[in-house]
């Protein structure tokens, strides 16, 4: 296939020439879904049940196929409503479960039974026991940490209540609302548990409350799940500052041992770093042939060990057989979540050895070395070890040049400081741009790859546009490798792309105009700075106030859904592409981009055309800047 053939696969020059070359690449998830053919328009349209063993029942489609009503009774709103919202109380599950052994490691760490860590950030983890109410005082720290973790672990399994970080973060106007309408979760498992339940035959039909119940299911991951994976993360494993790398297959290094980290969890990628300096391995390695070790990343474990160690980044989601195929990669190590089953018959035509090291993730054909916190570093070490070993296998290796700069590292607490200088940590320079004129407002774009779109061109556009027309960008996951991998994420594409207030702003402060906030459970990261813009003053009371947008715009998995969910229910406009599967119901397509606007503040858009989508967000920051009455844009029209 010419490498002009690749393009309407993917934007990315290195996975064009990876890909222009299928007999030495093999068969790739491009080539799968192809291989797919046309979608069934009932499912694709989420008019397919199957929640009971009457069905499947294909109900009725706007162009006029199917029968009107499912055998109970359920009609198109019901049925669409109620499969999307079981996508977002599985894609709480995926983050919360993340969070859950982020809080158990640190438990283990506090008792000293976790091997290899240590409480990395002990002024964070004081800073948040202090905002929990707890004692602080005059206490060892691993008993500080161990309460903690405990009340940390009462957030997923509490009855009765609220879970926390509503009340304590997020704006009192917003947090009243939540109240009104009941969206405050109890805690994560017992919200999921409810979704289960109204979701099964025979319960809730109505399309309303259903998806009034996917909010609150979602608010347990925005406000608790994923804020504890990133809090309890950054006070066990560091917190993040800004750091310098590079990003792309080209990362990998043909006269070294490449291990690639993929999934999610930063626990064990941690350790495998740490292993990968020990001068005993490092010895193994020169004595079988290779200079060094690497460590990279695809997919969030990337994003993890990017933010906290520099580790460069070999790839977003579609890039995970790609980097495979260089011939290069002598150990692809995963743990959980966006990792392709298709990984270990890719693997077998080359050298690589996958490894899994989750039981809750096992691949058949897979070299399984069960992870477990007591054992850490020892399992590090022996997957390194494995690595070593199996550099002298390698066969054909051809690995592409390219390789992009970036600058990663962003959290609240250091754009504060970036914001107001060392000795005054304030967001005020980012709400007085914002009020002047200068900057238009803040999007956040997040989320996956998907094969329904070209991979990495619908972040470009949309990124591209939104920062030309004065709009500060924070991102996550594989939408911030993707524009990473463009340049987007260093100082110097301000000059480049962005607008005139933008390139004032970020030369003033030193920031790139597209901030990395991390993986995907960081974007728990936006909702604490939103409340932060809120609490500065000047842009409103509630975050429905404020000038943002969010969008997801290579969307491909239910915690993509339960993100956008989470945002829309925090009073943000989202636009989500491709399309939730929901368009066979006009009633909850409605519901989801036009009413809820009146009950949360935010909905969602599927504009499929980034640019256009753009347009969308930048209105809605425009309709937001008109209710607050600030200044006209100064460089870019209002
Ligand atoms: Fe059909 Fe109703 Fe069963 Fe769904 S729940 S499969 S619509 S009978
Ligand atoms: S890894 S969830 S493909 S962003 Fe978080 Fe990338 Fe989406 Fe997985």
């Amino acid at each position: 296939m010419p490498k002009s053939e690749t393009v309407d696969r993917t934007a990315d020059t290195a996975a064009q020439t990876i890909l222009a070359n299928p007999a030495l690449c093999g068969e790739t998830a491009f080539d799968r879904h192809d291989e797919q053919g046309k979608r069934c328009p009932f499912g694709d349209q989420g008019v397919c049940c199957r929640i009971c063993d009457m069905g499947p029942c294909r109900v009725y489609l706007p162009a006029g196929r199917g029968a009107k009503r499912g055998i109970c009774g359920a009609t198109p709103a019901t049925i669409a409503a109620r499969h999307l919202i079981r996508q977002v109380a599985a894609g709480v599950a995926a983050h919360s479960d993340h969070g859950h052994d982020i809080v158990k490691t640190l438990l283990a760490t506090a008792e000293g039974k976790a091997q290899g860590f240590s409480i990395k950030n002990p002024d964070r983890l004081v800073a948040l026991a202090k905002e929990w109410g707890l004692k602080t005082d005059s206490r060892p720290i691993n008993d500080i940490a161990k309460e903690l973790a405990v009340a940390g672990l009462n957030e997923f399994n509490q009855q009765e209540g609220e879970i926390r970080y509503p009340a304590l973060r997020a704006p009192k106007p917003t947090v009243e609302n939540w109240r009104r309408l009941g969206l405050i979760p109890v805690g994560v498992e017992h919200e999921i548990v409810e979704t289960l339940h109204r979701t099964h035959e025979g319960v809730d039909a109505d399309y309303k409350n259903l998806i009034m119940h996917g909010l609150r299911t979602s608010l347990a991951d925005g406000w608790a799940g994923a804020m504890l994976a990133t809090d309890f993360g950054d006070a066990l494993f560091g917190t993040p500052q800004p750091v310098r790398s590079q990003v792309n297959l080209g990362v990998l290094k043909k006269d070294e041992v490449n291990i690639v980290v993929h999934g999610h969890e930063p626990t064990l990628s941690e350790m495998v770093v740490a292993a990968s300096r020990d001068p005993e391995l490092l010895k193994l390695a020169r004595e079988k042939g290779a200079q060094g070790i690497l460590v990279g990343g695809i997919c969030c474990t990337a994003n993890e060990i990017l933010m906290r160690q520099g580790a460069p980044v070999v790839g977003n989601f579609l890039h995970q057989e790609l980097a495979v195929a260089t011939g290069a990669v002598d150990v692809m190590l995963v743990d959980v979540q966006c990792i392709m089953p298709a990984l270990v018959e890719h693997s077998a035509r080359f050298h690589t050895k996958v490894i899994t090291t989750s039981k809750k993730a096992r691949i058949p054909g897979a070299t399984h070395l069960q992870f477990d916190e007591h054992t850490a570093l020892d399992t590090a070490k022996e997957i390194v070890k494995l690595a070593i070993e199996n550099f002298p296998n390698r066969r054909h290796v051809d690995i592409p040049t390219d390789k992009t700069d970036l600058v990663a590292g962003f959290t609240v607490q250091n754009t504060f400081t970036h914001l107001g200088g060392r000795y005054r940590a304030t967001f005020r320079p980012l709400n007085d741009g914002i009020i002047a004129g200068r900057l238009r407002g803040v999007a956040a774009v997040i989320g996956c790859n998907t094969v329904r779109k070209t991979q990495d061109k619908s972040h470009l556009a949309m990124v591209r546009e939104l920062i030309a027309n004065d709009v500060l960008v924070v991102m996550t996951g594989c939408a911030a490798t993707a524009c990473a991998k463009a340049g987007l994420l260093q100082p110097e594409a301000a000059a480049q792309y962005a607008g005139k207030g933008l390139q004032e702003i970020c030369e003033a402060v030193g920031i790139p105009p597209v901030l990395h906030f991390g993986s995907c459970v960081d974007n728990s990261r936006i909702l604490v700075a939103l409340c932060e813009m809120i609490n500065e003053g000047g842009l409103g009371e509630k975050l429905s106030d404020l000038p943002i947008a969010g969008a997801a715009p290579e969307a491909m998995c239910e915690k993509a859904v339960a993100i956008g969910f989470y945002c829309v229910a925090s009073g943000a406009f989202v636009n989500y592409s491709p399309a939730m599967r929901v368009l066979g119901s006009t009633e909850v397509t409605k519901f989801l981009t036009e009413d809820l606007e009146e009950l949360v503040g935010g909905k969602f858009s599927f504009e499929d055309d980034p640019v256009k989508a753009a347009g969308a967000m930048i209105a809605h920051m425009n309709k937001k800047r008109a209710a607050l009455k600030l200044k006209p844009m100064m460089y870019s029209a209002s």
